[in-house]
């Protein structure tokens, strides 16, 4: 019966200590309506035949004698509503108060979300990305928020579902039953590749998790680096590609307020074909602009100062991460073949592009 109902309701298999009940409660509720709604429809019909307008109608008074079953009727359906609805709201709670505890000696695994990917930290040190392994037959709490905005933690085969906050944490916890890759989907729309937000919880018989444990994905059983190796696929199309990545972190440090991408000189100058470019330096000589450089004059932009450029970058020493730091670099190497403008000497007013003055800037 249950897997009848299952697959008319295109549910996907039930693989947590849970997820039978809640299905059960699914069914129940859907069954109800589903008779509910039949019953409904019958009488209608059988009311629309039976009490049709007749000719004979017209002359004759309403039989009066209808009143009486109707109440009748009506008070039956009324408590039998009522008690249906009880009967919902009383299994739903229990329920609700099951998802909701963790049993006592649930292993903890921190969950950290952003876009577009789940983060798994466990409290031995690991963490892993996109991927959860766990072990079979045991209960799993995870403690998880996010870093940007709100994400939404689901997982089909275990029926659980939890929004992921930023600024908060939410927990909830599963047993997974058998050992198996089951898919994790991100339900609460959080941006360009919200669709991408995937992962595989991995659940492994004890054995196979302890030796997961102290030798990697290489120790694990076939199936579940077949589903390591999805995920990794799964987080390469959710990831934007390194220049893009290099432009949301250029933006998001107001890099772009002074530097522009297509080849105008502004406040500093263009990122257009400045990679392996050779850049005239103030006080004469010159250095090529490669990594190094290019790291440099965002540690230390009076280390080296263009030569035409009044030097008002600010350090950003300690506040932009390596991984930003190496995108925008990317970034540069992309637009390395994007002409540039000549060097006209920034006259602290509107630019020739129309880009008014960055804030906050005083040549
Ligand atoms: C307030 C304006 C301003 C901001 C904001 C700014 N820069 Fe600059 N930047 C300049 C100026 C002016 C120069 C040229 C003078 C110098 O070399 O210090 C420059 C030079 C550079 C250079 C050397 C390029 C060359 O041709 O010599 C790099 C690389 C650079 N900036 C990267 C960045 C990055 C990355 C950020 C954001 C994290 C950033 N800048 C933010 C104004 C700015
Ligand atoms: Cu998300």
């Amino acid at each position: 019966m249950n897997e009848l109902l299952r697959q008319l309701l295109f549910l996907p298999e039930q693989r947590s200590s849970l997820a039978r009940e809640i299905d059960g409660l699914h069914y129940f509720v859907i069954s109800v309506t589903m008779g509910g709604a039949a019953l409904i429809t019958l009488i209608g019909g059988y009311f629309l035949i039976r009490y049709r307008r007749r000719l004979e109608d017209t002359h004759r008074p309403h039989p009066g004698v209808f009143a009486r079953p109707a109440l009748f009727l009506e008070t039956v359906s009324l408590f039998g509503l009522g008690f249906v609805f009880l009967t919902f709201w009383t299994i739903g709670t229990r329920q609700f108060v099951d998802l909701r505890t963790p049993p006592e000696d649930a292993l903890d695994v921190y969950v950290t979300a952003k876009q577009w990917m789940w983060k798994f930290a466990y409290p031995g040190g690991d963490s892993e990305i996109s991927v959860l392994y766990v072990p079979a037959r045991r209960p799993v709490r995870l403690i998880m928020t996010s870093r940007d905005v709100i994400h939404s933690f689901y997982v089909p085969a275990f029926r659980i579902k939890q929004d992921v906050l930023p600024g908060r944490y939410t927990t909830v916890w599963f047993e997974a039953i058998e050992p198996g890759a089951y898919p994790i989907l991100c339900t609460e729309f959080c941006g360009t590749s919200h669709s991408e937000m995937r992962g595989q919880v991995i659940a492994l018989d004890p054995a196979d998790y302890e030796r997961w444990l102290a030798g990697g994905v290489a120790s694990a059983p076939a199936f579940a680096q077949e589903a390591a190796a999805e995920a990794e696929n799964e987080l390469a199309e959710a990831e934007p590609t390194m220049p893009s990545r290099g432009e949301h972190a250029a933006a998001k440090h107001g890099c772009l307020r002074c530097h522009t991408l297509d080849g105008t000189q502004h406040v500093g100058p263009t990122w257009a074909g400045l990679y392996r470019s050779v850049v005239p330096l103030d006080g004469g000589g010159e250095r090529v602009a490669d990594e190094a450089y290019i790291t440099e004059s965002i540690m230390d932009p009076l280390a080296a100062v263009h030569r035409g450029f009044t030097p008002v970058m600010p350090s950003f020493r300690g506040q932009i991460t390596p991984p930003d730091v190496a995108a925008i670099i990317e970034l540069m190497k992309s637009i390395r073949d994007v002409p540039r403008g000549a060097v006209v000497p920034w006259d602290g007013g509107v630019s020739d592009t129309g880009a008014a003055a960055p804030e906050g800037v005083t040549p």
